[in-house]
């Protein structure tokens, strides 16, 4: 990977390499950890943090769920952001938030244990490769199954649920596919192994509603935001293996992701980059890079004190 600098940690910034934690952190043995991934890019006005306050909301919701106390508000979080991507000196980059259990009593009680918050940064190209933008990728449906609500929280971003998407995810690479789709208990589509799944069928936009296991992808509600903008009709309704291999054109979106087109689910071909995902991947290209005003707000940028205040 390519490292920067430094990382915020606490409160302070260290060394990319120093920024170490005891062996025995809780986080590491029993995934009690939160995260986010955000998205920063260059614009004309500076570097926008696409979406920033949304992401650190989630992030709070993650760690209450969790019963971890942030120590930080979401204005402190959204500066230490800002400033991690400053004092690193880089423009475009992914931002990692992580809230997670520390060092102390071993044991599933976790109360007891530090809460340790961090923020790293770094430049991180197109997450399934440059070709996928515009290529498609491959991808399987999983044998795993996303947990359901009264299993693991889904509206959770949580380390240890994670695991759920390593297995679908090598299991898809093992077999010779470049990303996993999962299905719910109930046999309906969830999500993929880090990215929320569109399905275009008669130019109408359908995607799982989060009851259905999905996270609530901030990408997955920017898109519902451009495309019922542009005219679209945008539903949340279940869906089923069929309707991933009978559509007209499927694409995956999430932080990492972006707005990635599919090019086939389970070597059924789907429409790859037709011309629905074509105009959102153009549109939200264009929002994130700061070239089109009428989403301008989803662009979040430092409070910078002006002279005299
Ligand atoms: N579903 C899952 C399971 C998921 O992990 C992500 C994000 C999404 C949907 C899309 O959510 P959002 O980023 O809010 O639009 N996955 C993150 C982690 C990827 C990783 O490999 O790490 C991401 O895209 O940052």
């Amino acid at each position: 990977m390519q490292t920067t600098e430094k990382i915020w940690m606490n409160g302070n910034f260290v060394a990319w390499d120093e920024a170490r934690v005891h062996v025995l952190t809780h986080a590491l043995h029993y995934g009690t950890g939160v995260f986010e991934g955000i998205r920063a890019y260059s614009t004309p006005k500076g570097t926008g943090v696409f979406r920033l306050t949304a992401h650190l909301e989630r992030l709070r919701r993650s760690a209450s769920l969790y019963e971890m106390e942030l120590g930080y508000s979401v204005s402190e979080m959204a500066a230490a952001v800002h400033e991690t991507i400053g004092v690193n000196g880089v423009d475009s980059c992914y931002v990692r938030p992580i809230v997670f259990r520390g060092y102390g009593p071993m044991g599933l009680y976790a109360m007891n244990n530090p809460v340790d918050v961090a923020v790293a940064v770094w430049p991180w190209g197109a997450y399934l490769g440059e070709d996928a933008l515009e290529q498609g990728v491959r991808c399987k449906i999983s044998s795993y199954r996303r947990y359901g609500p009264n299993t693991l929280p889904p509206a959770a971003k949580a380390s240890g649920q994670y695991i759920n998407s390593v297995l679908a995810k090598h299991e898809a690479s093992r077999a010779g596919y470049d990303e996993a789709i999962l299905l719910n208990e109930q046999g309906y589509l969830a999500d993929g192994s880090g990215e929320n799944v569109f399905v275009v069928r008669n130019g109408v936009l359908h995607t799982p509603p989060t009851g259905d296991s999905c996270l609530p992808g901030i990408t997955r509600d920017s898109i519902m935001l451009i495309a019922r903008e542009l005219g679209y009709e945008v539903k949340e309704v279940n869906l089923v293996r069929t309707d991933l291999y009978f559509a007209d054109e499927v694409f995956l979106c999430g932080t990492a992701a972006e707005v990635t087109p599919v090019a086939s689910v389970d070597d059924q071909a789907t429409g790859g980059r037709g011309p629905v995902t074509e105009e959102l991947q153009r549109v939200f290209f264009d929002v994130v890079n700061g070239r089109d005003q009428r989403f301008g707000e989803l662009l979040e940028f430092p409070i910078t004190a002006t002279v005299g205040s």
